[in-house]
């Protein structure tokens, strides 16, 4: 088999990067270990950057988030038990939508099947044989196939094994792991406020969020030793209750969970995003822990700007944009890992934090709140606007 881009991992990254080469008559195929409905069912990102919008618009698949989207003017943040606004569309003059990452990617896989695109689910033992002339192997349904390729792209996350063949001497790896994790539940009860309520408290980090009018979204900070086996529904909401602020923890509305799940955090950037005829896009290149909602909008940036250099590279015979785009998407990245670390940072609780810095952290918020030139700058991050 010959292509022209064979795209490892069949997440959000590697769905939009098919599309969006499919779209401009480049040919490609993805590869992805998992099945299709293991893929669309995974609970992650809620949040889209205005950016990240259009994006998705220009691919062609904006019909049902123009219509399912909710659109948030914006945030809150909660600390020493009050609750203050960010209003980013008074601030910034715009807005992020709500609209869950399952729904991009049923949109996206949706899109893809319509226009007869080539996916091989549950590939095994992807194997890259040569990455200067790339060649790939792997085994589908107990078969083994050749892949023949101009380039491979990495869209297989965290987990994947693309960025193992940049070699060590040219790869610069940056990590930080938290020493706290994000416990998650789904249900089917209204939200607790029409906003998401960034929460910091006695007790640690809350998040209020929502994927719907009727389906809500909350998280709280736990030690990245829980076990979700040890969390009933009941344990969860008891601790939520206690993280949510005086004035509106009585109208938490509880309900059985759709879904639980504990999700480490991490900071994470290997340098550069491409060597010879590999690239790498989305959580394959970084990851950012998730409280400033940016992982999804960074992938979906890093895959327009690719799909843009291929578009370049093949239809007019310029690779300029393919050798720039690790430097490019870099600076966007920096730029995001530096909001997230900061917001992290600012409204969790370190295990043996001092009531020191406690209290600055605290005096930080405080001093934010009161200044529209800090929120101003904080709705910008929000939205994207770097
Ligand atoms: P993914 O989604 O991890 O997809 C990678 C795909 O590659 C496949 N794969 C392989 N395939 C073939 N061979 C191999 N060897 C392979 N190894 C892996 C995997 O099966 C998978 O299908 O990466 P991608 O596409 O780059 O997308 C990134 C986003 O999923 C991620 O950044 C976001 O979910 C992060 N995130 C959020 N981002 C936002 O923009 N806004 C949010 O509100 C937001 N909330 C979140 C989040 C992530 C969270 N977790 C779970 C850490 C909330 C949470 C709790
Ligand atoms: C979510 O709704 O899952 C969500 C929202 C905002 C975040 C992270 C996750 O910062």
């Amino acid at each position: 088999m010959d292509t022209k881009v064979l795209i490892i991992g069949g997440g959000p990254s590697g769905l939009l990067l098919s599309l969006l080469l499919t779209k401009n008559d480049i040919d490609n195929i993805i590869l992805e270990k998992n099945t299709a409905l293991h893929v669309a069912n995974r609970i992650r990102a809620g949040i889209l950057e205005p950016g990240t919008v259009k994006i998705l618009k220009k691919a062609g698949i904006g019909k049902r988030l123009s219509k399912e989207g909710i659109t948030h003017s914006g945030f809150n943040i909660s600390f020493n038990d009050q609750i203050y606004h960010i209003n980013m569309k008074k601030l910034a003059n715009d807005t992020v939508t709500v609209y869950g990452q399952t729904e991009v990617t049923k949109d996206l896989m949706d899109k893809l099947a319509k226009i007869n695109s080539k996916i091989f689910y549950k590939a095994n033992n992807i194997k890259i044989l040569n990455i200067t002339k790339p060649k790939i192997e792997f085994t589908h349904n107990s078969k083994k196939i050749k892949i023949n390729s101009q380039f491979i792209v990495g869209c297989d996350g965290y987990h994947g094994i693309t960025k193992n063949f940049i070699p060590k001497n040219i790869k610069k790896i940056y990590e930080k792991e938290y020493s706290f994790a994000w416990l998650g539940l789904l249900s089917d009860t209204k939200p607790i406020s029409s906003e998401l309520i960034y929460i910091n408290n006695t007790n640690g980090f809350g998040l209020c969020s929502m994927r719907s009018k009727t389906r809500s979204r909350y998280y709280i900070q736990c030690s990245n030793k829980e076990k979700i086996k040890d969390w009933s529904d009941d344990r969860f909401w008891e601790n939520l209750y206690k993280t949510l602020p005086s004035d509106i923890k009585n109208t938490l509305q509880t309900g059985p969970s759709i879904e639980k799940s504990i999700a480490q955090l991490r900071s994470y950037v290997i340098e550069p995003m491409n060597y010879k005829n590999i690239f790498l896009a989305g959580d394959a290149a970084h990851i950012v822990p998730p409280t400033g909602a940016k992982g999804l909008n960074l992938a979906l940036s890093d895959v327009n700007c690719l799909s843009s250099a291929f578009k370049s590279y093949f239809h007019k015979k310029s690779e300029e944009e393919l050798k720039n785009y690790s430097k490019k998407c870099l600076s966007r990245v920096w730029k995001t890992q530096n909001f997230s670390s900061w917001f992290t940072n600012t409204l969790h609780n370190f295990p043996d934090e001092d009531n020191f810095t406690k209290e600055m952290k605290k005096n930080m918020l405080l001093d934010l709140i009161n200044s529209n030139t800090q929120k101003l700058h904080l709705a910008n991050k929000y939205l994207g606007k770097y």
